[in-house]
């Protein structure tokens, strides 16, 4: 076991500390350039109030909300660090997900999917996912949420969320009237903030398809919302982008951390893991051990403590990743690891969903003029296109595009709908789910059936999302899956990426909701309207019509991740398995709460930033509200120890870390070329490598 000089990482800490006050000033200093710098000891605080663990979109929500109080100290710990690349902010950056911003870890190989191993999106950079994401921003309808409330949350339906959806926000009318009163865009402002950090609006462009793909959608049943946002977020409908009135990225990093960071009493450390929460005797969250990122298993840690809470916002990955390094999680995997037993949670790390999505394909015989591939057929176009975004309008203002439908299932499947409902219901849940699942965990996926086939049986929530934007093809991201996956810490080597493993596709009901889906994208190709584009069926392809082959096609097209990962220590009743209660405090101990998206229980119908948003400055309200009345209220009165007391660091077993080597493929419909862009050119099938515009191609 290493000794752990202290001095050495106080002296470390005190560092990043200057750089935080330094990239006040404007400019992030490298940590070379620090370390030549006269050290401050004295501006190490010995404790701080609140410890965030994690600097991404939630960490910085709570981080900022929590120091509005002079009175009341915050570390926020992050693994990342800054992402200062000027492209970053620009709306190409919408697809980039780059490399150098992201854990590179894949998971296992998913036999629901052919046995392809799952892409897996978990950002490391401070600001977290909103750095890398869309900026596709909208909601879930309000009974996503209201599902949550059903699980035991009180508080935690739509009329709950909606004043968070509105403080994280304000809504700037479009740039752009004439792009609005030419594709009838429309919304309502009274449901979104006016003067909330993110910035939200249409971007000045749309490809003038789209308004007959709405069209098409009316003509097959699915009318058109005024405003998603309130709730309605089901049927066909458009969706703003989280950007400026420049078109630059509206995130975590610039509005919630930046105008927060010259406060005294808030504190950024980068390039930091956290490896554990501590305890005292009586399990209270006293500490965390941090360690400095590309350090070897065993090198010196600090400890750092916290008066009143600490705030685990670490994402869906390694929320439950640290929480199981700590003792909270499955008692069975913490023994085998040999990790002390804190707190026997068995749904630390299960519960695990995403957006697991099939890409369909058609293609336009007549399209209109001017569509997305044309900057590539079209010279004069594709100078337009650039003059164009001189004036920062035009294609290049685009995100990842502004309409969406969300269908659903009465709606895909009229016929057959309750056929699935029954079949699901009909289930033995065991047969489905992880082996590892509990009698509470059983019981608590049962009560998440009820209510996920009330849905299925809704018209008002959607099951299946059809983005588009003009384009013929698209992912048809399952919103609903039945599907349970995990996330396990490795026993033999507890700080190495944990396992993933997503169970895409092991429930028959996905493979079936998916079937309905293409069917109904099928009759959605063939509506009226549709038919001025000449769509023509590429794949699955007009041969493959029977249940069985469409399900192999399922299976071959679909990927298990569309970035909207979650659920992994779940908002729900302990003797459901849950993880932590309507108050996010992590069940079994106090101090210790979770603010990010793995306390989700049930996966929204919706891209999931602007919940995460409303998620966190609810998690803030919740936070100081019981801090006022004395703290959570398993509280023991517990001094904690002081900064110097001495680590009993567990010694962690040296076997190799095997973190997949980045792929040179783009393995989801990201960048894959354009003018200056360094990533991969190559996409793994089924998608290839489109031109769209001199600047970007995507794979599609
Ligand atoms: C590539 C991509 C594209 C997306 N596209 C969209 C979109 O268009 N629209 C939309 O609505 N949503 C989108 N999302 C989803 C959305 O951005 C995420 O759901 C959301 O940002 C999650 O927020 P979070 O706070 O839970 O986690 P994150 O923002 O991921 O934050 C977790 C942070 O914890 C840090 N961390 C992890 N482990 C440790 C540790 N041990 N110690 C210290 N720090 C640690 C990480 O570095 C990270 O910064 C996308 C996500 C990604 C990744
Ligand atoms: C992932 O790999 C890239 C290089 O492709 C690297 O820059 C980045 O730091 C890696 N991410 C992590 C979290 O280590
Ligand atoms: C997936 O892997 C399993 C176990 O190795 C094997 O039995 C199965 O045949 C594989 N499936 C496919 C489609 O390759
Ligand atoms: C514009 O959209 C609204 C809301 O969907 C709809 O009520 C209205 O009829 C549309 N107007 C036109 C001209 O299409
Ligand atoms: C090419 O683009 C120009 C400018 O937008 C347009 O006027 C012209 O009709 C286009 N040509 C074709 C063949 O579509
Ligand atoms: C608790 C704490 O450190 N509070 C400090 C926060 O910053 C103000 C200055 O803005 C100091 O006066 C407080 O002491």
């Amino acid at each position: 076991m290493p000794r752990i000089n202290l001095s050495s990482g106080l002296l470390v800490v005190a560092i990043h500390l200057l750089a935080l006050s330094r990239a006040s000033s404007g400019t992030y200093l490298g940590r070379d350039e620090l370390m030549r710098r006269q050290i401050d000891p004295g501006a190490l605080k010995a404790a701080y109030d609140y410890i965030v663990v994690g600097g991404g979109q939630s960490g910085l929500v709570i981080a900022n909300r929590l120091s509005e109080d002079a009175t009341k100290t915050v570390l926020v710990v992050e693994y990342g660090t800054f992402d200062d690349t000027p492209g970053q902010v620009e709306p190409s950056s919408a697809t980039n997900y780059p490399a150098r911003d992201l854990f590179n870890v894949t998971s296992v190989p998913q036999p629901g999917i052919g046995n392809k191993t799952g892409t897996v999106y978990a950002a490391a950079v401070v600001g977290g996912g909103s750095t890398i994401n869309g900026m596709l921003f909208d909601r879930g309808s309000a009974e996503d949420y209201d599902n949550w409330e059903k699980l035991g949350n009180a508080g935690w339906g739509f009329s709950g969320l909606l004043p968070y959806f509105k403080k994280s926000t304000r809504f700037n009318t479009p740039i752009d009237p004439a792009v609005v009163a030419d594709a009838n865009i429309t919304w309502d402002t009274s449901v979104y903030g006016t003067d909330g950090p993110v910035q939200v609006t249409y971007p000045p462009w749309v490809w003038p398809g789209t308004k007959i793909q709405f069209q098409a959608f009316n003509e097959v049943g699915v009318p058109t919302q005024v405003e998603a946002a309130a709730g309605k977020s089901y049927n066909a409908f458009w969706v703003p982008s989280n950007v400026d009135p420049n078109g630059r990225r509206s995130y975590a990093r610039n509005q919630y951390f930046d105008p927060a960071k010259s406060r005294p009493n808030l504190s950024l450390l980068v390039n930091y893991r956290v490896n554990e929460v501590l305890f005292s005797s009586a399990k209270r969250a006293q500490s965390v051990r941090i360690q400095a990122r590309g350090t070897a298993n065993g090198a010196a840690t600090i400890t750092v403590n916290a008066n009143t809470e600490i705030v685990l916002c670490a994402g869906w990955l390694h929320t439950p990743h640290i929480l199981q390094r700590s003792g909270v999680g499955p008692k069975a995997l913490l023994t085998a690891a040999g990790i002390p037993v804190i707190s026997d949670l068995p749904g630390v790390g299960s519960n695990l969903q995403d957006h697991p999505a099939a890409f369909i394909q058609f293609a336009y015989r007549t399209d209109v003029f001017p569509n997305p591939s044309s900057a590539q057929t079209n010279a004069t176009f594709a100078a337009w296109v650039q003059q164009q975004w001189t004036q920062r309008k035009g294609p290049l203002s685009v995100t990842t595009g502004n309409s969406l439908g969300t269908i659903p299932l009465t709606t895909m499947n009229p016929t057959g709908y309750q056929d699935i409902i029954t079949k699901a219901l009909a289930q033995t849940p065991a047969t489905y789910l992880p082996k590892t699942y509990t009698a509470e965990q059983l019981s608590g996926f049962v009560e998440q059936r009820k209510i996920l086939t009330a849905s299925y049986g809704s018209s008002t929530n959607g099951i299946f999302e059809i983005p588009f934007s003009g384009g013929a093809s698209t992912a048809l991201c399952l919103d609903k899956p039945m599907s349970r996956g995990t996330v396990t810490l490795r026993t033999t080597d507890r700080y190495a990426e944990p396992s993933i493993d997503y169970n895409t596709n092991i429930n028959p009901v996905d493979v079936d909701l998916t079937i309905s889906a293409a069917r109904f994208y099928r009759r959605w190709m063939a509506a009226p309207s549709m038919q001025q584009l000449g769509p023509t069926e590429q794949s699955p392809g007009t041969s493959l019509t029977t249940d069985a082959q469409l399900s192999t096609w399922v299976s071959s097209s679909m990927g298990s991740s569309t970035a909207h990962a979650c659920c992994t220590s779940a908002m729900m009743p302990q003797n459901l398995g849950g993880v932590v209660s309507p108050e996010l405090l992590v069940y079994g101990v106090t101090g210790l709460s979770v603010g990010d998206i793995s306390v989700i229980p049930l996966i929204p119908a919706t891209h999931t930033c602007a919940t995460v948003y409303a998620i966190a400055e609810k998690a803030a309200d919740l936070i100081k509200t019981r801090a006022a009345s004395g703290g959570d209220p398993g509280t023991t009165s517990s001094t904690p120890t002081s900064t110097t007391t001495s680590t009993t660091s567990q010694p962690p077993t040296t076997t190799t870390t095997t973190t997949t080597a980045p792929v040179p493929t783009q393995t989801h419909w990201g960048q894959c070329g354009g003018q200056g862009w360094q990533g991969p050119r190559v996409c793994a099938s089924p998608f290839t490598c489109q031109v769209l515009n001199p600047f970007y191609s995507q794979c599609l």
